[in-house]
This record gives structure tokens, C-alpha cells and sequence, in this order.
């Protein structure tokens, strides 16, 4: 048996998708469930960083991914290897994943035993950003390489996210990113947005941001 499903996610036949996401979020209470939209640009390291963040939670959290992405199998054939259980959602050329699309997708992996649920959107600063997936939280990364002036340019991913990743400090030395300014121009798209610099290769600041993980998978899957 192959270890990870394929499946093609087809769009909502919903009209009112912030609806269907409220749905989707008391389905998932009513399981125990956390579900995580984790999104950002290709290529700033969220399969890197969910490797990282399956190795660390082992043993305490019972984690799924849902790899989506407008095509190939790469993203679950990597989070395969770690031995956590994964699926591959096809978008069908789409780049973002409304609500009743996590769904299918939720289905098909199977949720009911697990803790924490994450769903890898597809890379893109814009178009994820305009639908919610009924998760619970939602986080972004920035990767250093990509420069610290994306809140200026990318404002709503920004205010429609709980915590800011700012990934590969491994290669700060090489880039002229500017720590605080990044906050600085996040924090005024949204105040209450929490930030994480972190080094999925290295594994620098991984502790802090999985501490936030389960504290808030706690409270989401506690009575
Ligand atoms: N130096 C450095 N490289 C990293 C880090 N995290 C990821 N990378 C590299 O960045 C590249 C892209 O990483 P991925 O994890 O595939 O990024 P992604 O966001 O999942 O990409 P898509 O799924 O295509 O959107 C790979 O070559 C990774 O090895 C990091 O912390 N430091
Ligand atoms: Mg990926």
C-alpha cells in the first residue's frame, strides 16, 4: 500500500464559504481537533519547518499533514518519511483551499485520532490569504531571503495571521534583513501578531514555536 493518499480537492459548491469554515471549526472541536493553515510564499520552508516540527513534537502530540498543491507529490512523499500520517491534496489548478476543500481533505486522512492537523497551503502570499479553511489558527512564514518589506506589500496575510515564522536566520550574515524593521511594519498590519524567528535546517528557535503549538492545541482540544 502506498503510504500516502493522492486526492483531487474540487471548490466549494458553497456560496458562503466564512459559513462553512464556522462548520468546519465546531466539527473539529466536537473531535478534539486542531487544525493549523500554515502559508507563504514557494519555497520559504514550510515542509522543511513541518519536518522539523513532527521530529520535535514526537511521542507528546499526535500530528497529520495535508500537503496541497496545484500538482506532484513531493510535500507528502517528504513528510511521508517522517512516519506521520499525510495526504496530498491537488487543487485542480487553484492556488488556495476553501473551507469545504479542508474538508475533503480532512476525510480522507482522518483526523479522529489525531491531536494536531496541519494544512499546507499552497505557496502564495495573496490568494490563500482571502479564504478561511475553518482552522483554528492560521501562521505564515517569511523566509529572510525574501526581504523584511513583505507586510508593506502583502498586507492581508498578515492580519489574517496568528504568528509570524521569520525562516532560514541560518543565512542572515547574507542578506541585508532587518529584524526589527519586519516587526515593525507585521506589527502595523496587526498588533497582535506573534513572532517566531526560527531555522528549520538548524533548528534554532523550533522549541519556542512548538511550545506555542501545543499550548494552543491544549486549549483548543481540552473539555
Ligand atoms: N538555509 C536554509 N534553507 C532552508 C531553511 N528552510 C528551508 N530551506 C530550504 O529552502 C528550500 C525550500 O524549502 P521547502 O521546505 O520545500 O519550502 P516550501 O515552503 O515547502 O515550498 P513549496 O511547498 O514549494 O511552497 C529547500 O531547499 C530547503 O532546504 C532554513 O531554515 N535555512
Ligand atoms: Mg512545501
Amino acid at each position: 500500500m502506498d503510504k500516502y493518499k493522492v486526492i483531487e480537492v474540487k471548490e466549494s459548491v458553497f456560496a458562503n464559504n466564512d459559513a462553512d469554515a464556522a462548520r468546519l471549526r465546531q466539527e473539529l472541536k466536537q473531535e478534539k481537533t486542531f487544525l493549523l493553515n500554515l502559508m507563504s510564499s514557494p519555497g520559504a520552508g514550510k515542509t522543511t519547518l513541518l519536518k522539523k516540527t513532527i521530529e520535535a513534537l514526537s511521542g507528546s502530540v499526535r500530528i497529520g499533514i495535508m500537503e496541497a498543491d496545484i500538482d506532484s507529490d513531493v510535500d507528502a512523499a517528504a513528510i511521508s518519511e517522517t512516519g506521520a500520517r499525510s495526504i496530498q491534496l491537488h487543487t485542480g489548478g487553484m492556488c488556495h483551499l476553501d473551507a469545504d476543500m479542508t474538508r475533503q481533505g480532512i476525510r480522507e486522512l482522518g483526523s479522529e485520532d489525531l491531536d494536531v492537523v496541519v494544512l499546507e497551503n499552497v505557496g502564495n502570499l495573496v490568494c490563500p490569504a482571502e479564504f478561511d479553511t475553518g482552522a483554528v489558527r492560521n501562521v505564515m512564514i517569511l523566509s529572510v531571503p525574501e526581504g523584511h518589506d513583505k507586510p508593506l506589500k502583502y498586507p492581508l496575510i498578515f492580519k489574517v495571521c496568528d504568528v509570524l515564522l521569520i525562516n532560514k536566520t541560518d543565512v542572515l550574515p547574507y542578506f541585508d534583513f532587518d529584524m526589527e524593521k519586519v516587526a515593525e511594519y507585521a506589527h502595523m498590519r496587526n498588533p497582535k501578531l506573534k513572532i517566531f524567528p526560527v531555522s528549520a535546517k538548524t533548528g534554532e528557535g523550533i522549541d519556542a514555536w512548538c511550545d506555542w503549538l501545543r499550548e494552543e492545541a491544549d486549549k483548543w482540544n481540552q473539555v
